[in-house]
């Protein structure tokens, strides 16, 4: 299937483009009463995002409503540790819990390396659905967590201020630390490539937790798997979005990926030094500026898109949407990039 609008991957590929594309991270579950309604519908996130007919209708309503250049298949990071053994609940206004969590290498025989088509049959199930609904209007990205912040989840059991339990271990069971980060890897190349086969056109790594690691633990616990996860896949262009990484931007530079994500920490002329002129930078509004009025969003908007003009760009926040931003807003951000 051709795609209508393939702004999202000349732009990743680096080759010329009429406008810069824009999405927006956490696009499709949080914002739009239309995604509520659909939301109420049905028991809570986890059975939403298992029944592939309504995951496909949400993925789709941010390109209907917001006019987006992607969209982005609602899952979450989180099918992942559930594919290898370790289920997860959503808890109300709470977010994710694990009623069992991995501590040592004895924990590692209750999990096995997930294979992507088999035990992630419902995501893979809502790709279908999607592209063919989109039938080819905007490219549908894939997703996964990096192995190090599915590390943290999985070791917490829950999400968590400064995942200290997680970040202990590495320097107490640095070799069991080690064999749980390559299944996680292995198992987040299956997924990725079945989400490839199922017709993702570009895949994204959320690094979420990135930040919160001291430099030589994050090469060493959180790149090195990175970097096996871009090597392994070859088929369609790659995003990595690291938040808090702004220590290993020179290293993500490096890997064998198309673009990098920037927080909105991090200074947009710097990190294009650092990270060089052959990726495209995702990014990276402050999500705070849509609390703003309408000209104050367009002008915080325009002067990020100054920052960025001339080299390979894809707009986007520098980290989700929050979930009390008003649809108009997202419109006025979206807007705003489309007639830069
Ligand atoms: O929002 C979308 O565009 C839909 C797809 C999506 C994505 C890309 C969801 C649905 N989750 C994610 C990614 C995700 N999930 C990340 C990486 C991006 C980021 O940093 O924001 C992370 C860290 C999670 C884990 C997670 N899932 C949390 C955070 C927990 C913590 O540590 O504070 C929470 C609250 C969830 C729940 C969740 N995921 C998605 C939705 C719609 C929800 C809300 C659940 C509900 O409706 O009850």
């Amino acid at each position: 299937m051709q795609l209508k609008n393939d702004l999202l991957i000349r732009a990743a590929l680096g080759q010329p483009v009429e406008r810069t594309p824009v999405w927006l991270m956490r696009q499709a579950g949080r914002i739009l009463p239309e995604y509520r309604a659909v939301r109420e519908s049905v028991s809570g996130f986890i059975e939403l995002a298992q029944t592939p007919e309504l995951a496909a209708e949400v993925t789709i309503q941010p390109v209907d409503i917001l006019g987006v250049d992607a969209a982005i298949i609602f899952s979450d990071i989180l099918v992942i540790p559930e594919a290898m053994g370790l289920p997860y609940e959503m808890v109300e206004k709470r977010g994710p819990w694990f009623p069992e969590t991995v501590q040592s290498a004895a924990d590692l025989k209750k999990l096995r390396i997930a294979d992507g088509v088999d035990d992630l049959s419902y995501v893979i199930e809502a790709i279908k659905i999607t592209k063919k609904a989109l039938n080819g209007r905007v490219p549908l990205i894939g997703f996964a967590g990096a192995p190090w912040t599915i590390f943290a989840y999985m070791i917490e059991g829950s999400g968590s201020k400064t995942f200290s339990k997680a970040r202990a271990i590495l320097y107490t069971q640095p070799k069991f630390s080690h064999q749980l980060l390559q299944m996680i890897t292995d198992s987040t190349i299956n997924y990725l490539k079945a989400q490839i086969e199922a017709g993702a056109d570009l895949v994204q790594l959320f690094d979420s937790w990135a930040g919160i690691l001291p430099p030589n633990h994050y090469e060493e616990f959180s790149l090195k798997y990175i970097s096996q996860i871009c090597d392994a896949i070859q088929s369609v262009p790659k995003t990595v979005f690291a938040k808090g990484a702004f220590f290993a931007r020179e290293a993500m530079g490096k890997l064998d990926c198309q673009t990098i994500g920037l927080d909105w920490n991090m200074g947009i002329a710097e990190s294009r030094a650092m990270i060089g002129m052959d990726k495209t930078l995702q990014g990276n509004l402050d999500p705070a500026a849509l609390y703003g009025s309408d000209k104050e969003v367009a002008a915080a908007t325009r002067l990020m898109m100054e920052q960025f003009k001339g080299t390979r760009h894809i707009a986007n926040l520098g980290h989700g949407v929050y979930p009390d931003i008003s649809p108009d807003k997202v419109k006025v951000f979206i807007e705003t990039v489309q007639n830069f």
